[in-house]
């Protein structure tokens, strides 16, 4: 059994149904459906705010490339082009964790590198999985270290995803 965390976002477009859409390309393997946060855009593109998630997903894959590869069609399925790194998307699905592997391979970091700077994938995490971890530390204590501001600035959305 392959266990993972995705985080899914979109800035582009109608950004709710574009989530639920991503809720249903995992369908067959959705354990957990955080809720909805709206985020202000991290990095350094000026863009509009997005709407962020959290899915854990379980299969019986052989490998965590596989999780990428299904991230690929959902992105895909959203109609996402690659147009500016860090830039607006229609949908990002990015592979936060899978069992907690550590892997350096470009094409599959694991866990995702900048997980842990990031409000947006940490909080819905946490809201679904309590007791997480990230690269072996409790995603709370993660949390912890971020300035508040940035915590603050994850606001829950009324919509739910399912
Ligand atoms: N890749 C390597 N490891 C992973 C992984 N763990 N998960 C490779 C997913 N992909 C991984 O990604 C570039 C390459 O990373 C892929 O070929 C894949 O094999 P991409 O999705 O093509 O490009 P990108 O998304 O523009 O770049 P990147 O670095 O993934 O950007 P991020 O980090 O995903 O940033 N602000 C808010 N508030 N909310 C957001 O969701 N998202 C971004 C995108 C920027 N700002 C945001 C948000
Ligand atoms: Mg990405």
């Amino acid at each position: 059994m392959s266990r993972a965390v995705l985080s899914i976002g979109s800035n582009v477009g109608d950004r709710l149904a574009t989530l639920r859409g991503a809720v249903e390309s995992f369908r067959p393997w959705v354990v957990a459906v955080s809720p909805v946060y709206e985020t202000p855009p991290w990095g350094p593109v000026p863009q509009d705010p997005y709407l962020n998630a959290v899915l854990v997903v379980a299969d019986d894959v052989a490998e965590p490339r596989e999780w990428l590869s299904r991230a690929h069609v959902a992105e895909q399925a959203a109609g996402r082009t690659r147009e500016v790194r860090w830039g607006p998307r229609t949908l990002d699905v990015d592979v936060v964790d899978v069992d907690g592997v550590r892997s350096d391979d470009p094409d599959l970091t694991l866990p995702h590198p900048r997980a842990a700077e990031r409000a947006f994938v940490l909080v819905p995490w946490l809201a679904v999985e309590p007791d997480a971890t990230l690269a072996g530390r409790p995603v709370r204590d993660v949390v912890d270290d971020l300035p508040p501001s940035e915590i603050a600035d994850v606001r829950r959305w009324d919509d739910e995803l399912t």
